[in-house]
C-alpha cells in the first residue's frame, strides 16, 4: 500500500464519526475533516487532534506481565503462552464461565463479532458484556419494545434539517456532537428547538436564546414531564388519530396511564412550569405532519436514559411520538443519539450478554441454530446469557463469580459506577487482562497487558449514530510490537485449540459477520469492505439479495412501510413516574448529575494524553449556582469534596446561574481523587440493567472541612 497518499476514514472518537482525511506524514499523520453527510466538513476540536494520540509518549508497544508487583515488558510469545496456560487452569479448576469478558462500543464491528464469537467458542464462557450497557441499553430496550427495532436514528440525520420542531431530552449535542448543530440550524432559526436538561447546557443556550424553549426540571423527573406532555397532547386534542388508528396499538391503556399526569401535578415532581410544559408540547404539536406542519423530532440522549427508569422514560418519549404520528414518516420521528463511535454496531454483532450477530437473542433457537451453522460448531456448544454488566463487575472474585476478566476496549476504573466498588472486585480477580494502547487506569491494575492497534492503524467498519456502515481505513502501520486484536484472539484460540476460523484479515472476518448477520435484525450479508469502498457508506438493514439481482440499496429510514414487530404496529407502553433510587435528604442535600465536556472523551484515557486537550481541561470540576456556593460559603475555583456513602471526590467550584440551585454537575473524564464515579449509584433499570449515572444525592463542602461524612443513605420512595 502506498502510504503517502490521503486516506479517507472517519474520527476516532464519538457516533457522529465525522469524515477525515489522513495524509502520512514524517513524524505521523496529518488531519483534515471531509465532506460527509453527518458532518458537512466539520469537526471539533476533539476530531482536529486526534493524530496527537498516535505520538503519545507513553504508548504500549510490547506486552506487559505483572512480575513481583510489577508490570514488566516481555516478548508476544511469552505473553500469549502465559496467558492462554492461566486461561485454561481457571477453566479446569472453576469452569467455563469463571473467565468474564468486557467488550467496548469503540471497537470495529469485526473486533466486536469476533470478541463474541472468542468469548463463547474459545472460551466457552457466557460471561460477555460490554460497556455500551452504560450507554445505549435503556434506548435499545425501549426502541425494541415499542418499534421492534433497535437502531439509534431510524432515519439520517440530515432530515433534521427540515424539522419545524426538535424537542431534545437529555443531550449537550453542543459539546458532544459539535458539528450536529449544522443540522439544527433551521429549527433554532424557527424557534423550534425544545432542550429538557437541569442545567442551561451549552444546547440549552441556544434553545432559550432562539425563542425555543428550555425546559429545566429537577434531575431524574424526565419521566414526568413526558407524561405531562404526553397529556397535553391528549387533553387538548392535538394527537394524529388516524395514524394511531392505522399504525400503533395499546392508545386506551396509554391515555389511561397519563391521564392522572396533569401539568399541575408534574411541576409539582419536576419543577417545570405548566405553562412552559404546555408551550412545549403546542410548538410539537404544531410542527407534526397532522397538522401541517413540516416535520417533528423527540431525540432522546444519556441526560434521561442514565437513570433506574431509563427504559420507562425512553418508551415515554416515543409514546409522545407515536402520539403526534412522527414515527415512521419522511420528516419527523423518534430517534436516541448512540454515543460511542461503534456505539450502534457495537450493539449489534454479540458482545451482549444476551445476544448473537446480527442482533439475535442467545436464548432463540433458530437463531443459535444459524449462528453455528456459520461457526461450524454445533449449537450446543453455544453458552446462553451471561451476566449484564453491573451485575457482572459486581461478581468478579466473589465465591463463584469470574476469577479471571478480559478487557477490550473499556476503562472501567473511570467509568463504571460505583467505582470503587470495582475496583476492589477488580482486585479480588486471580488474572486482569487488559488490551489497550496505553497504559489506562483499568490497565494500570491489570496482570497481561497487550498492546494493540488503533484507529489509523487498522482496517475495518463502523456503523454511525444512524446506521450508516463505514469504512474505517489504515493510514500507517502500527508501531513495532503492537499487533491487532483480531491476531491477538486467532493466536489464543489456537493456544486454547478452539474450533472455528480465526481470519485476522478484517475483511474476511467482516464476510463472516454478514454471513451471521443473514436474516437477523441487523442484517449485513449484503455488505462488503469492497462494496462500501465503492459506496461510502450504507445503511442497514442490507441483505443480500439473489446472485444476478439489484443489490439491496441499504435502508436509511427503516419504518416507513411498517414496524419490525409480529402485526407491523408500533406499541403504546404504559409507564409510570418512579422517580430515582436516591434523592436529596439530610446529610446529602443536593442532587450530584454528571455528563461531558467537550474537550474530553469518556475515561478520558485518550484525550487527557492529547496536550491541548488536557491544557484546556485539565480537572475535574463541580458546576453549582451562586445560591449554592453562598450557602456553602465557597468562591469560584475553591476546592470542593463531594461526599456520600460510598465514597468522596475532589473537584474545583464553577459557580455558575446555568445550573438548578438544588444540583452539582460533575464531567466523569476524571481519574484519582477527582473521579466521579467513585460516588455515583449503581441502581439498576429493571429492564436494561443501565446504572443510574445520572442522578444521585451528594454532600458538598469546602475541601477542608474536616468533618467526616455521616449521613445516611437515602432510599427514594415513589413521590
Ligand atoms: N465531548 C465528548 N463528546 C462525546 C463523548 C465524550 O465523552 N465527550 N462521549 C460520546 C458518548 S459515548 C456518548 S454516550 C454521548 C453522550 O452525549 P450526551 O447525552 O449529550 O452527554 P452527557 O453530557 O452525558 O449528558 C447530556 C446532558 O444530560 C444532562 N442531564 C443530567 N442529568 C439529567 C436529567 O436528570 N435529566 C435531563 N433531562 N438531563 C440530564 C446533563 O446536564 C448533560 O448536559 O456523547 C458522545 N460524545
Ligand atoms: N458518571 C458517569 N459515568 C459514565 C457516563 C456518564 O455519563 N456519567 N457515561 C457512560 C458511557 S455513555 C460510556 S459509553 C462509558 C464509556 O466508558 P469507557 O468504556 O471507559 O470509555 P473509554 O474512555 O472510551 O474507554 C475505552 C478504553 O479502550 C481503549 N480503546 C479504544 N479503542 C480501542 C480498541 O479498539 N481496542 C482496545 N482494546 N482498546 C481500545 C481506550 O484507550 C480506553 O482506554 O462511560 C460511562 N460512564
Ligand atoms: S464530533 Fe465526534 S466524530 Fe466529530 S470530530 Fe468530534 S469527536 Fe470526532
Ligand atoms: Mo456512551
Amino acid at each position: 500500500m502506498d502510504v503517502t497518499e490521503a486516506v479517507a476514514t472517519h474520527c476516532p472518537y464519538c457516533a457522529l464519526q465525522c469524515a477525515q482525511s489522513l495524509t502520512p506524514t514524517p513524524t505521523g499523520v496529518e488531519v483534515a475533516p471531509r465532506d460527509f453527510p453527518t458532518n458537512r466538513g466539520g469537526m471539533c476540536q476533539k476530531g482536529w487532534t486526534s493524530a496527537a494520540l498516535l505520538q503519545t509518549p507513553d504508548r504500549l508497544t510490547s506486552p506487559l506481565l505483572r512480575v513481583d508487583d510489577e508490570l514488566v515488558a516481555v516478548d508476544w510469545d511469552t505473553a500469549l503462552d502465559h496467558l492462554a496456560a492461566r486461561l485454561r487452569a481457571v477453566r479446569a479448576e472453576s469452569g467455563a464461565d469463571a473467565v468474564a469478558v468486557f467488550g467496548g462500543g469503540g471497537l470495529t464491528n469485526e473486533k466486536a463479532y469476533q470478541l463474541g464469537k472468542f468469548a463463547r467458542l474459545a472460551l466457552g464462557t457466557a460471561n460477555i458484556d460490554y460497556n455500551g450497557r452504560f450507554c445505549m441499553s435503556s434506548a435499545a430496550a425501549a426502541a425494541n419494545r415499542s418499534l421492534g427495532m433497535d437502531r439509534g436514528l431510524p432515519f439520517p440525520l440530515e432530515d433534521l434539517r427540515g424539522a419545524q420542531a426538535v424537542l431534545l431530552l437529555g443531550s449537550n449535542l453542543a459539546e458532544t456532537m459539535p458539528p450536529s448543530l449544522n443540522h439544527l440550524a433551521a429549527v433554532r432559526a424557527r424557534g423550534g428547538l425544545v432542550v429538557v436538561d437541569p442545567r442551561r447546557s451549552a444546547t440549552a443556550a441556544l434553545a432559550a436564546d432562539d425563542d425555543g424553549v428550555h425546559l429545566q426540571p429537577v434531575p431524574g423527573t424526565d419521566l414526568a414531564v413526558l407524561l405531562g406532555l404526553t397529556h397535553v397532547v391528549l387533553r387538548d386534542g392535538l394527537a394524529d388519530r388516524d395514524y394511531l388508528h392505522g399504525r400503533t396499538s395499546g392508545l386506551d391503556a396509554l391515555a389511561a396511564a397519563v391521564a392522572a399526569w396533569w401539568p399541575e401535578r408534574v411541576e409539582q415532581v419536576s419543577g417545570v412550569p405548566v405553562a412552559a410544559l404546555e408551550r412545549a408540547a403546542h410548538r410539537l404539536a404544531a410542527a407534526a405532519p397532522v397538522h401541517g406542519g413540516d416535520g417533528a423530532y423527540v431525540l432522546t440522549g444519556r441526560g434521561v436514559e442514565q437513570s433506574s427508569q431509563g427504559t420507562d422514560t425512553v418508551t415515554a418519549a416515543i409514546n409522545l411520538a407515536l402520539v403526534l404520528g412522527l414515527c415512521g414518516r419522511v420528516g419527523s420521528g423518534y430517534g436516541a443519539v448512540t454515543g460511542q463511535g461503534n456505539g450502534q454496531g457495537g450493539r449489534e454483532h454479540g458482545q451482549k450478554a444476551d445476544q448473537l450477530p446480527g442482533y439475535r437473542s442467545i436464548t432463540d433457537p433458530d437463531a443459535r441454530a444459524h449462528v453455528a451453522g456459520v461457526w461450524g460448531v454445533d449449537p450446543a456448544t453455544i453458552p446462553g446469557p451471561g451476566l449484564p454488566a453491573v451485575q457482572l463487575l459486581a461478581a468478579l472474585g466473589t465465591a463463584g463469580g469470574p476469577r479471571a476478566l478480559l478487557v477490550h476496549g473499556a476503562n472501567l476504573r473511570i467509568s463504571a459506577p460505583s467505582a470503587g466498588d470495582v475496583a476492589r472486585r477488580l482486585a479480588a480477580l486471580d488474572l486482569l487482562v487488559v488490551c489497550d494502547f496505553v497504559l489506562s487506569e483499568t490497565a494500570a491494575l491489570a496482570d497481561v497487558v497487550l498492546p494493540v492497534t488503533q484507529w489509523a492503524e487498522e482496517e475495518g467498519t463502523m456503523t454511525s449514530l444512524e446506521g450508516r456502515v463505514i469504512r474505517r481505513r489504515r493510514a500507517l502501520p502500527p508501531p513495532a510490537g503492537v499487533r491487532s486484536e483480531l491476531q491477538v484472539w486467532a493466536e489464543l484460540a489456537a493456544r486454547l485449540r478452539a474450533p472455528g476460523r480465526w481470519d485476522t484479515d478484517p475483511a474476511a472476518v467482516f464476510d463472516e459477520l454478514a454471513r451471521a448477520s443473514a436474516g437477523g435484525r441487523a442484517d449485513y450479508s449484503g455488505l462488503s469492505h469492497a462494496r462500501l469502498d465503492g459506496a461510502e457508506a450504507l445503511f442497514w438493514p442490507c441483505p443480500a439479495t439473489p446472485a444476478g439481482a439489484p443489490e439491496h440499496p441499504g435502508t436509511p429510514r427503516p419504518f416507513l412501510d411498517r414496524f419490525p414487530t409480529p402485526d407491523g404496529r408500533a406499541r403504546l407502553v404504559p409507564v409510570d413516574h418512579r422517580g430515582p433510587q436516591e434523592r436529596p435528604g439530610p446529610g446529602h442535600p443536593l442532587h450530584l448529575i454528571t455528563g461531558r465536556v467537550l474537550q474530553h472523551y469518556q475515561s478520558g484515557a485518550q484525550t487527557r494524553r492529547v496536550p491541548e486537550l488536557a491544557a484546556a481541561q485539565p480537572e475535574a470540576f463541580a458546576e453549582l449556582h451562586p445560591l449554592t456556593a453562598d450557602r456553602l460559603g465557597v468562591g469560584d475555583g475553591d476546592r470542593l469534596r463531594l461526599r456520600n456513602r460510598r465514597g468522596e471526590v475532589l473537584a474545583r467550584a464553577r459557580i455558575s446561574a446555568a445550573i438548578r440551585p438544588d444540583t452539582v454537575f460533575v464531567p466523569f473524564h476524571f481519574a484519582g481523587a477527582g473521579s466521579v464515579n467513585e460516588i455515583t449509584n449503581d441502581a439498576l433499570d429493571p429492564v436494561s440493567s443501565m446504572p443510574e449515572f445520572k442522578v444521585c444525592a451528594v454532600d458538598v463542602v469546602a475541601e477542608d472541612d474536616p468533618a467526616p461524612h455521616a449521613g445516611a443513605p437515602v432510599e427514594g420512595a415513589a413521590r
